[in-house]
């Protein structure tokens, strides 16, 4: 336990369940640092400090001993329980600090929780800072990519200890200033989204390989470690290759096979759709992978609906080498799609919430350390600070080309899914999103004569300009109602 009065700490950590060990841990480790724990119930401080006594950490038993072990301005880091814990650490801490002094929260907070938070707190005089860590367990305690919120001041201080402990992407730390005060959690929640989708497409692209050519797990696996030498390397190839490669000690089968196919969620994919959804923005590749989760996990339904008839001939693809190549460009293109949608919705997140968010630096700290790390991020980034203002990803001359180059092989994988019977949710609405975009004109058309046959809605003309309503049933005469609804 820390001794009175001896303020001995830069930075603290508050709670130290796995997160919070490991990014303790982590922070203990750089130059300069010396470290202040607790959590509520002490035996995980114990065995931490028992544990790892290299790291030199101060516990303490309580909050107000923590506060006292920790040089002014005061720093913590909390990593709790996301909601009803972190509310409870944040009052203890208000309680516990002083004006000027900062409390970061790291855990997955939903970002208007941050919000609601950040100013609840800024009016006491303490800093408030909502970031999202991503990486995971391994992350934390080697270099997570980290997206902090907060105000610029907070920043100064935070900043180069964040910095010291992000993970290192080409000789740059993965962690920047994201904006304002949910910015953090709002960017970080869009990455959980988009993590989705790169799962979801890679299992299709697995499912439709595995039953298409009969190649076993592992066969894939040397697929995948193959596509993970070119524009497809990412963090989630790699690891798909060795979750196909694995055997069950059990039964000798591959551990695939075994895993029970009901694909859990902890709920950050549902809050991006949900989002996207107020925002008015079209993340159908992120709805599809999260709803593609929830359909797995309806055994009662899956399995009265077994018998359902699926197509009557046998799926079989002639030239294997081909047919994976096809099955490699369509996760390209759907992959670039999921991107593309998910910084519609980082752009619409930030127009309606007053962040001046740097969309190049979001792709360049999502390099290193995060579950989404990928080579092509650097394309992202280089797409935006060619042209900041750019309306949308695909259109961008390096993912246009990419497309144009993919997408005949895109249309056969997704025909090819349809008439064998095998799900491909992420793929075909990749595609019918890129054919909604670049169409000429949609049939939204039709839906605005609905509109306003049933509900007087009203439409715009392509001729002229006005606000438009047609007495339908009558002598369908035309005639401007400006504004007004009839
Ligand atoms: P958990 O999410 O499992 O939370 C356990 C911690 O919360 C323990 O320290 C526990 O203290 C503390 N806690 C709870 Br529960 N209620 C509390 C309360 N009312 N007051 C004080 N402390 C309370 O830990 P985790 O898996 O290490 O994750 C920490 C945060 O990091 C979460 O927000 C999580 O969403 C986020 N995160 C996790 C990952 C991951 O891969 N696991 C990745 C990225 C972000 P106790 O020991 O006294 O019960």
């Amino acid at each position: 336990m820390s001794e009175s009065g001896a303020a001995q700490a830069n930075i603290g950590v508050v709670g130290l369940a796995v997160m919070g060990s490991n990014l303790a841990r982590n922070l203990a480790s750089r130059e300069g640092n010396t470290v202040a724990v607790y959590n509520r119930t002490w035996e995980r401080t114990d065995t931490l400090i028992t544990e790892h006594p290299e790291a030199g950490f101060v516990p303490s038993k309580t909050i107000g001993e923590f506060a006292a072990s920790l040089a002014k301005p005061r720093t913590a880091i909390i990593m709790v329980q996301a909601g009803r814990g972190t509310d409870a650490v944040i009052d203890q801490l208000v309680e516990a600090f002083e004006p000027g002094d900062i409390i970061v929260d790291g855990g997955n907070a939903l970002f208007t929780d941050t919000i609601r938070r950040e100013k609840a707190v800024r009016e006491t005089g303490i800093n408030f800072v909502g970031a999202g860590i991503s990486g995971g367990e391994e992350g934390a305690l080697n270099g997570p990519s980290i997206m902090p919120g907060g105000s610029k001041e907070a920043w100064q201080t935070l900043g180069p200890i964040l910095k010291s402990i992000a993970a290192i992407a080409e000789g740059e730390p993965c962690v920047t200033h994201v904006g304002t005060d949910g910015a953090g959690h709002f960017v970080k929640m869009v990455h959980n989204g988009i993590e989705y989708a790169d799962m979801q497409l890679i299992a299709e692209a697995y499912d439709l390989i595995r039953r298409g050519t009969g190649k076993s797990p592992a066969e894939i696996a040397d697929v995948f470690a193959e596509w993970n030498k070119g524009e497809l390397e990412s963090y989630l190839i790699e690891i798909t290759a060795e979750v196909l490669r694995q055997v069950d000690a059990e039964t000798g089968k591959p551990l695939v096979d075994v895993i029970l196919d009901q694909a859990g969620a902890k709920g950050t994919g549902a809050w991006t759709v949900q989002t996207a959804l107020d925002l008015g923005v079209p993340v159908s590749g992120i709805a599809e992978a999260v709803f593609a989760r929830s359909l797995s996990s309806k055994p009662a339904q899956r399995a009265a609906a077994a018998e359902l008839p699926g197509p009557d001939t046998e799926f079989t693809v002639e030239d294997t080498e081909a047919f994976i190549e096809d099955v490699r460009q369509a996760l390209y293109a759907s992959k670039i799609i999921a991107y593309s949608q998910g910084f519609d919705e980082i752009v619409a997140g930030a127009e309606q919430y007053g962040w001046d968010i740097k969309k190049g630096d979001i792709a360049s700290i999502w390099r290193g350390g995060c579950i989404i790390r990928a080579q092509f991020l650097n394309r992202i980034t280089e797409a935006y600070a060619a042209e900041p203002g750019l309306v949308a990803l695909v259109t961008a001359p390096y993912f246009r080309d990419a497309v144009t180059t993919a997408q005949a092989a895109w249309r056969r994988v997704v025909i090819a899914a349809a008439e064998a019977g095998i799900p491909s949710p992420a793929f075909s609405s990749s595609l019918a999103y890129y054919d909604g975009l670049r169409a000429d004109r949609l049939p939204a058309s039709v839906i605005q004569g609905q509109r306003d046959f049933f509900g007087a809605h009203t439409y715009k003309r392509v001729d002229k300009e006005g606000t438009f309503h047609t007495l339908w049933s009558g002598d369908r005469t035309e005639i401007e109602s400006a504004g007004s609804s009839h």
